[in-house]
């Protein structure tokens, strides 16, 4: 069989000490970090679109990587290739998931029936790929927003014609996430926003929107599909305004119509950076109400405005990521999936091997240490003594429905001034960085 890395063995462990860029300083996979493995804890996934189909082309010029599974001149030729090198070079990486878009898979011909025909056969292909190297499908999804008939978007699309083919097309995605054995489906909201509130009818597009993700539901019972169906946010890119604007907007439109019990999130770092927020804000607005259930792990750029998704490099953010996601106690059936590209200039096939070893040492580090700051306690019960007035007398009535403004008032008239309290976020940084 042909090799598509004939360069590279199998990325290693070699502790912290190394300095083999091919190799891992910090994920050691078997290594137990309290009652699972870092394997387990961390569930890594490689996303088939930015490293296999991505180019490093942008708008000011064209592809620039060497990606030789990309130039066999017969279309589902190129698409075996593609699928027989990401095999090669999960298994060379050692992550246990990945996941796809349909149209990565495989490409889209003249007509649905043409174009189901040629990803079942990929499907097939990935069935035999995953069962002989052990490698899973964390989720799969449906790209509903490259092709000119999205252009005003698919389940928003003022045209109930486009909504049907995006219905018939996330059908078939749906199908094939089953046949492989996705543990998850994932709807990112790719031109489901608007671009001028002149040409667009809201309310009617969020409820054609709510319907979309009903009959996703409905279909999913119906074939039997166990995983878990994500929501992923994102504020802007490419509409300027997303509707699935960051977690506290979806799961608030999910509340709305009803939909709660049936999705979770999967949130996207440099998604909760364009909308303003930190990566671990979105994973903590989603965590508190039971709904994270996946993360797709990449970083902008702090100097750039757009979602570059580079590579996850930052300890700190990892950091703060692993302790939302060790005090939900995991993901569940969601993992961390690279959603990152290696920037225009790496263009070498080892470019991606560099990537995947530092975002995956990035998070085993960020496990590391949040697990020692959960085990020690210190941050947690600072945390709880400061809402320890909660806890009894007054407060205690407050949060048992017990008292109401006439109450609280006499108390006031009684007790006086509250006395001024220090939250102390200089000394808690310092604290973090002793860990780090
Ligand atoms: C784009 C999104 C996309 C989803 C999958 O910004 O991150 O890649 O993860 O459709
Ligand atoms: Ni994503
Ligand atoms: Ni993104």
């Amino acid at each position: 069989m042909k090799q598509f890395f004939p360069g590279i063995k199998k990325i290693r462990y070699e502790g912290p000490d190394s300095k083999n860029p091919l190799a891992f300083k910090h994920y050691n996979p078997n290594k137990k970090i309290g009652k699972k493995t870092m394997k387990e804890h961390l569930r890594f996934s490689v996303a088939f679109w930015h490293t296999f189909k991505g180019t490093g082309s942008d708008p000011f010029g064209g592809p620039v990587y060497d990606r030789p599974w990309d130039i066999a001149n017969d279309c589902m030729q190129q698409a075996e290739n593609t699928m027989r090198a990401a095999f090669e070079f999960f298994t060379k990486l050692g992550v246990p998931f990945y996941c796809w878009h349909d149209r990565d898979i495989a490409p889209e011909a003249d007509n649905l029936k043409e174009t189901n025909a040629r990803l079942k056969n990929i499907v097939n292909l990935a069935k035999k790929l995953q069962h002989d190297t052990g490698v899973k499908l964390l989720w799969g999804t449906s790209n509903c927003f490259s092709h000119p008939r999205f252009t005003h978007g698919a389940g928003t699309n003022p045209d109930a014609h486009v909504f049907a083919y995006a219905a018939s097309q996330i059908k078939m995605a749906m199908e094939c996430t089953k046949q492989l054995g996705g543990a998850n489906y994932v709807f990112w909201g790719g031109r489901e926003g608007y671009s001028n509130l002149l040409n667009t009818n809201m309310k009617h597009e969020q409820d054609q929107m709510a319907r979309f993700l009903e009959m996703a539901v409905e279909h999913k019972k119906k074939i039997g599909f166990k995983g878990t169906l994500l929501i992923e946010p994102k504020p802007k890119e490419p509409t300027k305004h997303q509707y699935d604007y960051d977690a506290a907007t979806v799961l608030s439109f999910l509340h709305k119509y009803g939909l709660e019990d049936e999705y979770k999130l999967n949130i996207e770092a440099n998604h909760a950076t364009l909308a303003g927020h930190t990566f671990e804000h979105d994973l903590t607005v989603a965590s508190i109400d039971g709904k994270l259930g996946s993360i797709d792990a990449n970083r902008g750029d702090y100097l750039l405005g757009w979602d570059t998704d580079l590579f996850p490099s930052d300890i700190y953010s990892a950091t703060f990521a692993m302790m939302v996601i060790i005090n939900q106690r995991g993901l569940g059936t969601g993992g961390i999936n690279f959603d990152a590209k290696v920037r225009r200039g790496s263009f070498d096939e080892k470019d991606l091997f560099h990537a995947h070893i530092g975002g995956m040492d990035s998070f085993a580090r960020g496990l590391k240490i949040a697990h020692k700051i959960k085990n020690d306690g210190v941050l947690a019960n600072f945390v709880s003594e400061r809402y320890k007035s909660f806890k009894s007398g007054i407060g205690r009535k407050v949060m048992r429905g017990e008292t109401n403004f006439r109450e609280l008032e006499k108390y006031i008239l009684k007790k006086g001034e509250p006395k001024k309290i220090s939250g102390r976020e200089e000394m808690l940084e310092n604290l973090i960085n002793s860990y780090i």
